[in-house]
């Protein structure tokens, strides 16, 4: 068996559109979700959250088995338009109170809150203003971030800015699948890309100055290469393949032109030679803004691909074998890529690491003996959680890790067929209904060691 830290953060994620529901619930604006999820036909089935899993009338049930769990630690994020209906100016009482009641029931169970301001929840009204197209939206995130902090800083310590910017631009604007549905030119999404850096940036600077106290941190995503041998030249292959940019089609679907900003103040060389001719104003303030200190660093990880140096002094990537293991989601099962990857960012960055998210999408069902039995749920975990273990005893500064995700639940444009949950839900019923692989997530916390 192999330890983690002794203050290892063992904790489960959601986000608020794929778990709450009651769109318009005691004064809540729309988002992007709320009116996307019902003017398009690319979600399955027509599905929508606007039930979901019921959580907003239904946390302290959620909470009670967190508890049981044995979860240190809770990520979730806050819908911008529960709390600012409009997303900016008039403030909505009941909505910032429901978070409130959230978090002091998390509090009360010795649960802590990991809050994320911003999972994919655009208010329609900014939207309807040019959303991160309008370089407005710096302000409003940052006015936004400040209520935020005002109201939660003295329960919650822990405030992640942005989940996954290369899912919300590149999905959202770039290829058009995820809300807003748009096809935005590579241009247009760079300048997007640099009004949420701006805008990460002076989220910090208002949560600073409202609660000091608060660890403030970014949650990006990406695949994760990882070398095909030990060999030094494969190792520095996947290193390269990992900070690369990809063709403009998917040019979001990157780390550094996310992070290096964030975390190193500049944006990576070969994106500024690459997007010089449409690049936006980029001034040294702006950069001083976006780099702002953090104190730590999520990481949403999944899955990655292997990499070679090719004969050309060039990485390749090596073609997955025929009957590959793959996910429900089809994603492939591919372990290593929580080593690499977290040695990988911690040799670049140098800041705190999270799992601010890893997962597996089973085909889980309910048993004739009434349970929900997931051995392909534990097993990824034992995989990927042996490799994140080493990637630790190897000296990358990984401070916690959040299961994606506590619940089933919408899973965007898959809709409800995807179930990612160390919890069943019967969407039916709205019973909840904790899988084995919950049990097992019980044991290795109180254990602290896979
Ligand atoms: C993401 C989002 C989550 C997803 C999860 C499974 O990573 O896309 O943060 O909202 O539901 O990752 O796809």
């Amino acid at each position: 068996m192999m330890q983690f830290p002794n203050d290892f953060v063992w904790g489960t994620a959601t986000s608020s559109i794929q778990i709450e529901g009651s769109p318009a619930g005691d004064g809540k604006g729309k988002n992007i979700w709320d009116a996307y999820s019902h003017n398009t036909d690319r979600i399955r089935e027509n599905h929508n959250p606007d039930i979901a899993c019921d959580h907003y009338n239904r946390y302290k049930e959620d909470i009670d088995i967190m508890k049981k769990i044995g979860v240190h630690a809770y990520r979730f994020s806050i819908d911008w338009s529960r709390v600012l209906p409009d997303g900016t100016g008039k403030v909505n009482q009941k909505g910032l109170q429901f978070y409130s009641d959230l978090i002091d029931s998390l509090l009360e169970n010795k649960i802590e809150p990991y809050l994320t301001l911003y999972h994919w929840e655009l208010p329609l009204a900014l939207h309807q203003k040019g959303g991160w197209l309008n370089d407005e939206i710096v302000e409003w995130f940052g006015d936004y971030a400040a209520l935020i902090a005002r109201t939660f800083g003295g329960r919650v310590k822990n405030i992640f800015t942005f989940n996954e910017p290369q899912c919300f631009i590149g999905l959202g604007y770039l290829q058009g699948i995820h809300a807003p549905g748009y096809k935005c030119s590579v241009a247009e999404t760079i300048r997007m890309s640099h009004n949420v850096l701006k805008a990460h940036g002076r989220a910090v600077q208002r949560i600073r100055e409202a609660a000091p106290d608060v660890q403030i941190g970014f949650a990006p995503t990406c695949g994760m290469p990882y070398p095909a041998t030990d060999k030094k030249e494969d190792i520095e292959a996947a290193r390269q393949a990992m900070f690369e940019i990809p063709p403009d089609d998917n040019w979001t679907w990157n780390v550094s032109w996310w992070s290096d900003p964030v975390l190193l103040g500049h944006y990576p060389e070969e994106g500024l030679r690459r997007f010089h001719d449409i690049l936006p104003d980029i001034t040294s303030e702006d950069m001083k803004l976006i780099s702002q200190p953090i104190d730590m660093y999520g990481q949403n990880i999944y899955n990655g691909w292997m990499v070679r140096m090719g004969d050309n002094g060039q990485p390749e990537s090596v073609p997955r074998s025929i009957g590959y293991p793959v996910t429900a989601t089809g994603w492939p099962i591919t372990p290593e890529c929580l080593y690499w990857g977290p040695r990988f960012l911690y040799e670049r960055y140098h800041k705190p690491i999270y799992i601010t998210e890893n997962g597996i999408s089973c085909n889980d069902v309910i048993s004739l003996d009434g349970k929900v039995h997931d051995p392909g749920r534990i097993d990824f975990e034992k995989r990927y959680l042996t490799q994140l273990q080493k990637a630790i005893a190897d000296g990358a500064d990984i401070r916690g890790y959040f299961y994606w995700s506590l619940m089933d639940n919408f899973e965007w444009t898959e809709g409800y067929s995807q179930r990612f949950g160390l919890v069943y839900v019967d969407y039916a019923t709205g019973e909840r209904i904790p899988k084995d692989s919950a049990g097992w997530y019980h044991d290795v916390i109180a254990r602290n060691e896979i």
